[in-house]
């Protein structure tokens, strides 16, 4: 297949919460037009899919997307093109977490953290949506606090009740993060620990890379190789990061590291609809909507960039050690200029080659300036 047929078919999932109001612990600053409930979210990002064509599914967060009838709001994402994609849980904002919620040493709130992710799976049957992402906050912030491997066997019994509990053609995403909010000991820190546990439970539990969590100077695109390798690496939450989990439009700080890693994903044979790309990310000072564009943008420029790489030639030069010569195979796929073939595939795909252009154009900011008065907070980073 050649490179604009692979860009044609990719697949980048919005999050419904980037479209909301965030902020950091300071100060969330409150923007216009911004949605009011789950359904305006969805119509926000399926302004991202209109104009860039290669983001058709939005994941929830729940209950920061909480409705009555989740086979109601499924249709409305139809409605407006899209349709829900992962089911993202929270067990990090109620108060009976405040020392865990899977791994918490009362058996009490272990139960209520498992139910609420049971929960997450009976919204994936009504949604139709085939992956739950699960992201713990658990851990401790003080040595001594409460035993480490005691910890790791409530995370596995819980872990294994909802595995048991997934239909066919359903799996777990379990994601991990390097610290925070606790700061000395987090239950699942590091790709090795979700790793480990997802090896335990079997195909349909895999590890999501979220792209910001991780101590500086990690090789991602290492992680990603290997994961891939056992066939375990499920998707991405991307994002940029300067200092820790920034959550910053992806490619924006290191669009080299995005391409690094894009690269991995196609050399591995990731790149297809078992390896999810979403995005995971805030704007907090950027309007929302471009945001989002952008971030589709700054990812389906690196991927074309990865898709452009002559495999061939490197793999000659690293067969005869040509340390230079590979690298310069490398660079030169990175440092080619994609924007003009990613026009003209928008244009062959019926789409304005210049998305960011054609939404301001649109009219539908001021649109929504005007009809939403009081939009909802995202929930996160307040
Ligand atoms: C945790 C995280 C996880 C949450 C999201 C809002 O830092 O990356 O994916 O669900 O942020
Ligand atoms: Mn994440
Ligand atoms: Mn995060």
């Amino acid at each position: 297949m050649d490179t604009a047929s692979r860009l044609r078919e990719q697949h980048i999932e919005t999050p419904s919460w980037a479209y909301g109001n965030s902020g950091t612990r300071f100060k969330v600053f409150a923007q216009q037009g911004v949605p009011r409930d789950p359904y305006e979210k969805l119509a926000d990002a399926a302004q991202v899919h209109a104009f860039t064509g290669v983001a058709p599914t939005v994941a929830l967060h729940i209950p920061w997307d909480k409705v009555d009838d989740y086979a109601h709001l499924a249709a409305h994402a139809r409605d407006h093109g899209v349709a829900i994609g992962a089911i993202n849980s929270n067990v990090f904002q109620d108060d009976d977490y405040k020392l865990g919620s899977v791994t918490h040493p009362d058996k009490a709130v272990r139960r209520k953290a498992t139910d609420h992710l049971l929960e997450c799976v009976e919204i994936m049957d009504a949604t139709g949506s085939d992956t739950l992402k699960l992201w713990f906050s658990d851990g401790i912030n003080y040595p001594g606090q409460d035993d480490l491997r005691a910890r790791q066997d409530r995370l596995a019994e819980s872990l294994k009740e909802v595995y048991d509990r997934l239909g066919d053609g359903q799996r777990f995403l379990l994601e991990y993060k390097l610290f925070e909010p606790a700061f000395y000991a987090t239950d699942v820190p590091d790709w090795g620990t979700a790793y480990a546990h997802c090896l335990k439970l079997g195909p349909k539990a895999q590890v999501v890379v979220d792209t910001g969590h991780h101590a500086p100077g990690t090789n991602i695109e290492f992680i990603v190789a290997f994961l891939l390798r056992e066939g375990k690496l499920g998707g991405f939450d991307f994002n940029s990061r300067f200092y820790a989990d920034d959550d910053l439009m992806v490619g924006a700080a290191d669009p080299f590291q995005l391409f690094r890693i894009m690269v991995e994903v196609i050399g591995g044979g990731g790149y297809g609809p078992h390896v999810a790309f979403m995005l995971d990310q805030c704007h907090n000072i950027e309007p929302k909507i471009p945001g989002q564009i952008r971030s589709v943008m700054n990812v389906q420029e690196a991927t074309a960039k990865a898709l452009l790489l002559d495999r061939h030639a490197l793999a000659t030069a690293q067969s005869e050690g040509d340390v230079l010569g590979a690298n310069a195979v490398l660079m030169d796929a990175y440092n080619t200029d994609v924007r003009p073939m990613l026009a003209s595939l928008r244009e062959s795909m019926g789409l304005d080659p210049d998305p960011m252009g054609a939404y301001a154009r649109s009219g539908y900011f001021e649109k929504i300036c005007a009809d939403r008065v009081g939009g909802a907070q995202a929930g996160w980073g307040a």
